[in-house]
């Protein structure tokens, strides 16, 4: 099988945007930089798959005002994502399927949740309709993304991340290529979106 065999979009698909909200942009209540440069690929990346019939999943941080990961209750975080908020609603040019799956996170004041599968029945949803893969990308590559990508791998999913559409906090240089560097670990491919767009 050639590499962009293995990059062929098939049955069994599915896509995931991690986070894409308006608080992760620049100029955000916890802006990732060039955070803004994950949508253009992650809007090729729909389009793609809505040209297929294949699931298209966005998850959203979704925290109540008293979350634990923010710096008033001692957490490490601006408040961001407040549910209800315009800083929780999807980046302005993010263009969603009418049917996207949406799954919110975080949402329990008590319990931080960086993984779209934690807290939720995203592991649930996609094995009843057959999901085997997911392709990935969004924000912020080492923390909601490098935590999905985890928990996709260890719930048996494969998971090919597109390295051009996801962007890193870094609260310390270098956190994004460690990030990296344990998805691989983790059995994750990363791939460019263009190979990927390239391959079908
Ligand atoms: C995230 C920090 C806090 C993320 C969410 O989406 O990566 N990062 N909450
Ligand atoms: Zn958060």
């Amino acid at each position: 099988m050639s590499l962009s065999d293995e990059l062929r979009l098939q049955d069994g698909d599915a896509l995931v945007l991690v986070d894409v909200q308006q608080d992760f942009l620049p100029g955000g209540h916890l802006g990732v930089p060039d955070g803004d440069q994950v949508i253009a690929p992650l809007n090729s990346a729909v389009r793609l798959f809505q040209s297929r019939d294949l699931p298209v999943v966005a998850t959203r941080d979704w925290h109540p005002l008293n979350h634990c990961s923010f710096e008033p209750q001692g957490g490490p975080w601006p408040q961001h994502c407040v549910q209800h908020t315009q800083g929780a609603d999807w980046a302005p040019q993010l263009q969603l399927p009418d049917d996207v799956i949406v799954i919110s996170k975080g949402d329990t004041a008590t319990q931080e949740a960086y993984s779209g599968f934690q807290g939720t029945n995203l592991a649930d949803r996609l094995h009843h309709r057959q999901v085997r893969r997911l392709v990935i990308g969004g924000l912020a590559t080492d923390y909601c993304v490098l935590q999905t990508v985890l928990d996709a791998r260890a719930q048996g999913f494969e998971a090919l991340v597109l390295k051009d559409a996801i962007r890193a906090v870094n609260v310390s240089p270098g956190d994004d290529e460690k990030a990296l560097e344990r998805m691989r670990g983790a059995g994750a491919r990363l791939t460019r979106s263009q190979d990927l767009f390239d391959a079908n």
